[in-house]
């Protein structure tokens, strides 16, 4: 991720719990960094069994303020680990108020905080440990709703997904260098350009594969309406201010009064500009989460808040501490978006969220890409749901390039630089699934939508 000069340096140690809340059997508590062994063997009455190796171990009596517990640990050493760096796994028995206070143990340590979502998958990906599609293989297997997603996610974590998308890709590519070729060297008599004919065909059958594998798409879509985004945060989050930039115009109140907002402001924004093949998406500002109001009117501008979170169809969630700990109503399928807002100003360091500062812009393109790609989440009903959203998009974005190609092959007097920049639009969108995103979207937009302690 570029970052801003305020950014704290990398090389910390974090640690979270890699498991659902609630009881469990075990729970498992992470760690990862330069510290992350001495963090676990701190904790023990004993090291652990080699590199890699599932061990028994004992909790050292007090540190959960409970007497020595049995558990299990591994550490793993970088670079062979999961992130690249030194880690650690501690299970331990599913009890919240036990992982909290081993937690606690843990971060008391200097050099060591609790990790941001995304976090460790963030770093296997800078470590160059999983390429993007893996990263994202990861988030969909854990967000998998019905075996068709599960089988999509296991096509991403082996490649296999890719390998289609690959295909897709270098069919575009020869069709493309057939068109340049008649474009440069039609007075050439060892070059032939590709008989239109071919070219139609070719072009059709691929837009259909593509098509077919994006299903009939999500609800919206179909029934012809926006996808609602909506600002969720607690108040003075910086929610209105980024509404407005996100507009390009001062449409909703921001004032440094907590509880300015006491509507939901609906306008609808358009994304095509910074992500082709997008829809316009309709964005609600809304009240910030006062949990401990009196005031009837602020109660009323939370329900409000509540209600409209919970139908939204994605959630930009909003905090300028970075930490996200407000409970985000409605299904836990849905793209929910951390954006840490005011990243101008001192803040936490590292992370996976997605900064931005809505005062001079920075990392609204990302952002507005990061939206786009939400708007496009087909519902977890939906059989052919099995895509995840920045592919469909980028999907949708080689589906429009193909048929601006091909209505030009199909009108006779059309010259070849328009089917070539069809093609090439369409090379650039399938070039996004496979990977070629900057450092800045990969962290925003694909990491940013990941849960802690993943
Ligand atoms: N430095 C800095 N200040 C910001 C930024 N964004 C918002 N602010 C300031 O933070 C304060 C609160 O901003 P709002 O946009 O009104 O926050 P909100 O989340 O809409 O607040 P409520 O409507 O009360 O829930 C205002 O004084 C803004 O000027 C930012 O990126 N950087
Ligand atoms: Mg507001």
């Amino acid at each position: 991720m570029t970052t801003r000069p305020d950014s704290s340096p990398p090389g910390q140690t974090i640690a979270a719990c890699a498991s659902g809340p609630g009881r469990s059997l075990r729970a498992i508590v992470r760690l990862s960094g330069p510290d992350a062994v001495n963090a676990l063997h701190a904790l023990l009455d004993a090291p652990t069994a080699a590199p890699g190796e599932l061990a028994r171990v004992v909790l050292r009596p007090g540190v959960a303020a409970t007497g020595a517990l049995p558990c299990l640990a591994a550490v793993y050493r970088g670079p062979r680990s999961f992130t690249g760096e030194d880690s650690a796994e501690l299970l331990i028995p599913g009890n919240p108020a036990l992982v909290e206070r081993v937690l606690a143990a843990v971060l008391r340590r200097p050099g060591t905080r609790a990790a941001l979502p995304g976090e460790f998958s963030a770093r296997a990906y800078l470590s160059g440990k999983l390429t993007i599609e893996q990263a994202e293989g990861i988030a969909a297997s854990i967000a998998a709703q019905s075996a068709a997603q599960l089988d999509a996610a296991r096509r991403m974590l082996d490649g296999t997904g890719g390998a289609q998308v690959r295909r897709w890709t270098d069919e575009v590519a020869n069709l493309l260098a057939l068109v340049e070729a008649g474009i440069d060297f039609t007075d050439q008599d060892d070059v032939t350009p590709i008989p239109r004919d071919e070219l139609r065909d070719r072009l059709s059958r691929l837009r259909d594969g593509i098509s077919r594998r994006l299903g009939p798409g999500a609800a919206w879509e179909r029934a012809g309406e926006r996808p609602r985004v909506v600002l969720f945060g607690a108040p003075n989050a910086g929610k209105s201010t980024l509404f407005n930039a996100l507009l390009g115009r001062a449409r909703s109140v921001a004032s440094p009064a907590p509880g300015t907002t006491r509507d939901a402001l609906a306008e609808t924004l358009d994304l095509g500009a910074d992500a082709p093949g997008s829809h316009a998406v309709t964005l609600i500002d809304l009240p910030g989460l006062d949990e401990h109001t009196g005031d009837k009117t602020a109660r009323a501008a939370l329900s409000r808040a509540l209600d409209e979170t919970a139908r939204a169809d994605a959630v930009i969630h909003c905090d300028p501490r970075g930490l996200f700990a407000e409970e985000v109503p409605g299904p836990a399928s849905r793209p929910v978006i951390r954006v840490r807002t005011m990243a101008d100003l001192p803040g936490p360091a590292g992370g996976s969220a997605l900064s931005v500062c809505a005062l001079d812009g920075w990392n609204l393109g990302p952002l507005r890409r990061a939206i786009a790609d939400a708007a496009h989440a087909a519902p977890p009903d939906d059989a052919d749901a099995a895509v995840l959203p920045r592919h469909r998009r980028a999907m949708a974005a080689a589906i429009d390039g193909l048929d601006a190609a091909l209505a030009a092959v199909r009108r006779p007097d059309a010259p070849a630089e328009l089917i070539a920049a069809g093609l090439r639009g369409a090379l650039d969108a399938l070039g996004e699934i496979a990977g070629d995103v900057s450092p800045d979207d990969v962290l925003g937009r694909v990491f940013a939508v990941f849960c802690i302690g993943k």
